[in-house]
């Protein structure tokens, strides 16, 4: 790999505000995913951080079977077959990021107020570097102050023992936090005695886990990569592989070199839906030899995904008039409930609803509904271009409807598989981390951890951010994440956690959270999952569990980046030890060697009997899923249909749908540059993907400024001012834009009834030419 010498010194100079040297540049990007391009990006960005030595060593330990560190980017699952080099591009700017040499002291802290560092740029902000030390707000002076670590916990515990309520505390949890952690965290909060655990999910993946526990009575997907490998057709609804799950770009590759049928779902063709050079395959790295990562586009309008699986269902249902194999009839009888209910409501859906809501035409629903009708097995698999909705349940749901008409559950090739977001994600739910939690979790906990868990709901993200609006939360404690922008209506949530007596955020790096913060605040610098975690028994691993239910252990190989940092266990146990004086739960103890908690978690959770030696085989341990295994934890004991209407879609006239998404070069609010290569943009995130019809209607010239402008559905309204249109491949009605800095257009209120989970996939909108 050669390092390119035209990197410019300016680059490593923080961007105080959003103003790039250069101008915006627009050009469709005709070239493959992964490959060079990738190789470039990433030699710039270790020269940015300057971990050019470093960061290539520790790449060569990421996701290897238990001797190194899974990588703290998506949730992608590790490959099985021993594969050398099993990472991505992003993957490496996620760790090199964490890695960066730079760094974030108390004299930083001295130099820069709390209200100047707020009109920083939120790269400005990440790109300090790693954090070094507690700091606690100092009102008066208007800045971060040193504390000590005893005295931090001390803070946290006095004002959590002081509440009224311990419903008056929320603990959000970001989804990168090990299992380890996780479920002390949990304990320490049901110990208090709240359930507000509200957590990334929240915003990410809810609908899903409503979805399938719904219809199959587990939350989780049913298959693993060793499906993925044999499955014959693969179905890639709402997601945008090759930026943020691109090892899958390495599944589908092979799918195709194998012929099976892939067929993505997108209102936008994304890199990963044409073509890739397979990432570790150095052979075709050196040949640019590209393989091709698709056999159907479709582009149906935003939320429009329902109508499809619906006009899918109804074609497989009349294909089995004429065609009996058409239909999986034993498998239905057997192991479903609801099928003619189902049946009769597709045959009642007329052909021009599904044509209209989904805005596709019949002969396109068709191919899909060929691809799947010939396929003997098929996985459908899915990420926030299904969840972030209204009826995102609804639609999860749906897909669970066609894999069984066939019986694409249960066998190998086939299943639903959610492409799940933070690398921990779905672990946090496993281990306790839900405000809805199972009675019989809560019993398991009483019984072996010995405390009186409260049986009430709690809150979730948004409800949290209610709460703290009618004064109702006095301390929020985030674990890891950027709860302040990553959550909708960001005046709104700022103004929300103003209102807090405490903020506590446990951070690796500087960011909004730490500014926008309670009367008092505290930053609580944590290990990151790269570094060496010591404790009094030993360097200690973590557990984490990826999208397909594989659990593994994580070990830190890198120095830390300060002295002073402290194990995200630690971290819990000193807050759980200051706010719990009586507490029974040898909170030490358990520090000290990570299986000791290991230990406890194997008899609170189901299926970890044995956690300490099977998570340390060689790759770790599958959990297991019953509904993989055709057990249906439902009331009726069958996968059960769902019937729920097709949702009214198709945006009023003048206003379109929009969907915020991230861009190739961030990870959620973590921004590393203003460029999004894939879809060819330079130094732009200020931006509007438009249909170019739509623009010409509205007078609006490629490149143009204009102003967008959301209406909620309690009819309140919120602007962005001066953004950039650019004319894309995309349907009409529909629009797309960056998250994290539209969250400004999404209201508070405007969350899915189903899963009471932030629409940010579909924001009513109007736009017009800048005034
Ligand atoms: N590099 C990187 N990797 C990441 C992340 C990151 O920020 N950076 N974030 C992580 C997290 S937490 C998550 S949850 C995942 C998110 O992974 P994605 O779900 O890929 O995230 P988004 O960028 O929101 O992109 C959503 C995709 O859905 C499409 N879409 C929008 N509306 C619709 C619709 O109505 N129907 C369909 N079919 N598609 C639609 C968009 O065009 C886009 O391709 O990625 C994880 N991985
Ligand atoms: N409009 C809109 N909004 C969205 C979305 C969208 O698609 N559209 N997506 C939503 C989704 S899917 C998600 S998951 C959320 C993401 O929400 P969050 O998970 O809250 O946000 P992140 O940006 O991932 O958090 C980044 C911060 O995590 C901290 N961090 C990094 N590594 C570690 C670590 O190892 N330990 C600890 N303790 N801290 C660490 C760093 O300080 C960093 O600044 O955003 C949601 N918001
Ligand atoms: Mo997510």
């Amino acid at each position: 790999m050669t390092i390119e010498k035209d990197e410019p010194e300016a680059a490593l100079e923080p961007r105080v505000g959003p103003a790039p040297e250069e101008g915006p540049e627009f050009h469709p990007y005709h070239h493959p995913a992964a490959g060079w391009g990738a190789a470039k990006s990433v030699t710039r960005f270790l020269l940015r951080e300057k971990t050019l030595v470093d960061g290539p060593r520790a790449i060569m330990k990421m996701n290897h079977e238990n001797s190194g560190f899974d990588c703290p980017g998506c949730a992608w699952p590790d490959d099985t077959k021993g594969l050398r080099l099993d990472i991505c591009e992003n993957g490496i700017k996620h760790v090199t990021w964490e890695m960066t040499g730079k760094r974030v002291g108390r004299d930083f802290f001295a130099a820069h107020s709390v209200t100047e560092l707020a009109e920083w740029s939120d790269f400005a902000l990440e790109d300090q570097g790693r954090l070094t030390e507690p700091m606690v707000y100092d009102p008066d002076a208007d800045h971060y102050v040193p504390i000590s670590w005893k005295n931090a916990f001390e803070l946290v515990g006095r004002t959590l023992r002081e509440l009224d309520d311990p419903n008056q505390a929320a603990f959000y949890t970001s989804g990168r936090l090990g299992n380890e952690a996780t479920f002390l965290y949990q304990l320490m909060a049901r110990e208090l005695g709240t359930n507000n655990l509200p957590d990334c999910s929240n915003m990410c993946h809810e609908a899903s886990g409503r979805a399938l526990r719904a219809s199959l009575g587990t939350g989780k997907g049913t298959v693993d990569l060793k499906d993925w490998e044999t499955a014959d057709a693969l179905f890639v609804f709402g997601v945008n592989a090759a930026s943020n799950a691109p090892r899958m770009l390495t599944a589908l590759s092979e799918a195709y070199r194998r012929g099976a049928q892939i067929v993505h779902v997108n209102p936008l063709v994304e890199a990963a839906a044409t073509k890739t050079i397979v990432p570790h395959d150095f052979l075709d790295m050196a040949l640019y030899k590209t393989t091709r990562t698709s056999t159907l586009n479709l582009q149906p309008r935003i939320g429009g995904d329902m109508a499809l699986l619906r006009g899918m269902a109804k074609a497989v249902l009349e294909q089995s008039a004429t065609d009996p194999k058409a239909l999986d009839r034993e498998f239905v009888e057997r192991h479903t409930q609801g099928f003619e209910e189902y049946r009769a409501l597709c045959e009642s859906t007329p052909w021009e609803e599904i044509e209209h809501q989904s805005g596709l035409s019949r002969e396109d629903v068709l191919k899909a509904a060929r691809v799947y009708g010939e396929a003997d097995r098929s996985i459908v698999s899915w990420c926030l271009g299904l969840t972030q909705h209204e009826h995102g349940v609804d639609t999860v749901r749906e897909i669970v409807n066609l894999l069984l008409l066939r019986g694409n559950l249960g066998r190998e090739g086939a299943g639903p598989s959610p492409v799940r977001g933070h690398s921990n994600v779905q672990g946090n739910r496993t281990c306790g981390i839900d405000h809805r939690p199972a009675p019989a979790f809560l019993d398991r906990l009483a019984e072996v951890c010995g405390i009186e868990p409260p049986r009430a709901h709690g809150l979730d993200t948004v409800g949290t951010i209610k709460a703290m609006l009618k004064g109702d939360i006095k301390v929020f404690v985030g674990m890891g994440g950027n709860f302040a922008l990553a959550a909708p209506d960001s005046p709104v949530t700022y103004e929300a956690l103003r209102t807090c007596e405490l903020t506590v955020q446990v951070s690796t790096e500087l960011n909004r959270s730490h500014l926008v913060h309670g009367r008092r605040a505290l930053i609580l610098p944590c290990l990151g999952r790269t570094e060496k975690d010591h404790q009094r028994r030993g360097v200690q691993s973590t557990s984490v569990e990826d999208s397909m239910s594989m659990v593994h252990l994580s070990v830190g190989m890198k120095r830390p980046a300060s002295r002073q940092l402290l194990s995200e266990p630690a971290i819990v146990a000193g807050i759980a030890r200051a706010a719990l004086p009586d507490s029974e739960t040898p909170w030490q103890w358990y520090v000290e060697d990570y299986d000791r908690i290991r230990d406890t978690m194997a008899k609170v959770l189901d299926g970890f009997e044995d956690f300490n030696r099977r998570v340390r085989l060689p790759l770790g341990f599958r959990i297991r899923q019953p509904a993989r295994e055709l057990v249906f934890l439902t009331p009726s004991g069958k996968a059960e249909f769902s019937t729920a209407p097709l949702p009214d879609v198709v945006p009023e006239p003048g206003t379109l749908a929009l969907g915020t998404m991230r861009s190739h070069d961030q990870w959620n609010t973590t921004i590393y540059s203003d460029d999004d290569r894939y879809r060819g943009i330079r130094n732009l995130r200020t931006l509007i993907f438009m249909n170019r019809s739509d623009m010409r209607e509205r007078g609006i010239d490629d490149m143009a400024p204009v102003d967008i402008t959301s209406t909620a559905r309690d009819g309140s309204r919120r602007s962005l001012k001066g953004y950039t249109a650019v004319p894309y491949d995309i349907p009409r009605g529909c629009a797309a834009g960056y998250m994290p800095e539209m969250n400004v257009l999404c209201a508070l209120g405007d969350y899915s009834t189903q899963s009471d989970q932030p629409i940010m996939k579909h924001l009513k909108v109007t736009v017009g030419p800048a005034a």
